[in-house]
């Protein structure tokens, strides 16, 4: 299969059928695909909305978390399932916008297999409370600064990659707003994409403001940590025996 859609919900049931009709309309016909939804300890009924969506509309999985464990566990969760060689990423509320993955999808299929290329969304227009996007701004441009990610917008749900290059990164909660970095710290490449944002229509934000800010600090310096210790061997040819040239390690300090 070409291409797994993962979708992490809390508390979406709303949500659902809509974004489900709009990746329909985006990818039928383009790709073969599947659409994951990871539901990550929903109280509102959002499985059981899933669950009835299956029955009339095709291919649609359903996996679930049996307590809430955030958006980056229900990410690699799907990752982890997804049949497909590519992954794309999408929030389930509706902010991202279906109509934008063909664009993302067309630039993946051009792109060489190696070296590994993350292709994520930049929401140049948010359509979020001025407050929202005023921490989200300052916390970008931190982020930036400290980790040279050259990445204009990490926290923009829309993404897509090859599911292998995923699951070389090193996993902890809340690493999906770290993409870019850990992409780039395993030898990979980050391209930026503008797209659609739409205000969120149904259901309620999960996320307040402070505790982002005061977690994100932590997880920079994680980052960070994780940048100083990174090395990427270059391995060479097994058949060669001991013929070819020993060449010093790349080892990777900053990006
Ligand atoms: N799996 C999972 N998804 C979550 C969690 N919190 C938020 N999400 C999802 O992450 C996406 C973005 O969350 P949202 O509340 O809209 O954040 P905001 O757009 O930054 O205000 C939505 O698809 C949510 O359903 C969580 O604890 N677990
Ligand atoms: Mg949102």
């Amino acid at each position: 299969m070409d291409l797994s859609v993962v979708i992490p919900v809390k508390d979406e049931a709303d949500n659902i059928a809509p974004l489900a009709d709009e990746i329909r309309a985006a990818l039928d016909g383009l790709v073969e695909y599947e659409i994951i939804f990871v539901d990550d300890g929903s109280v509102d009924g959002t499985a059981t909305v899933i669950v009835r969506l299956q029955s009339s509309m095709a291919p649609i999985r359903l996996l679930r978390h049996a307590t809430n464990c955030g958006q980056s566990a229900a990410i690699r969760t799907g990752v982890r399932a997804a049949q497909g060689t590519w992954v794309a990423t999408l929030d389930g509320d509706g902010q991202n916008d279906p109509a934008d993955l063909p664009a993302l999808w067309h630039l993946a299929r051009r792109a060489p297999a190696q070296p590994p290329l993350l292709i994520t969304g930049y929401r140049q227009k948010r359509r979020d409370h001025l407050f929202k996007r005023w921490a989200s701004r300052v916390a970008n441009m931190i982020r930036r600064r400290l980790l040279g990610d050259g990445t204009p917008d990490t926290g923009c749900g829309l993404k897509l990659f090859r599911r292998s290059l995923f699951l070389d990164l090193p996993y902890f909660n809340h690493m999906h707003r770290f993409f870019p970095a850990l992409v780039l710290r395993e030898g990979g490449t980050v391209q930026s994409l503008p797209v659609n944002h739409r205000p969120r229509l149904r259901g309620r934000s999960k996320y307040g403001i402070l505790d982002r800010l005061l977690v994100g600090i932590i997880d920079l310096l994680g980052v960070m940590w994780l940048q100083q210790r990174a090395t990427r061997p270059r391995v060479l040819d097994e058949t060669a025996g001991a013929s070819d040239t020993i060449a010093a390690p790349v080892v990777s300090v900053r990006q």
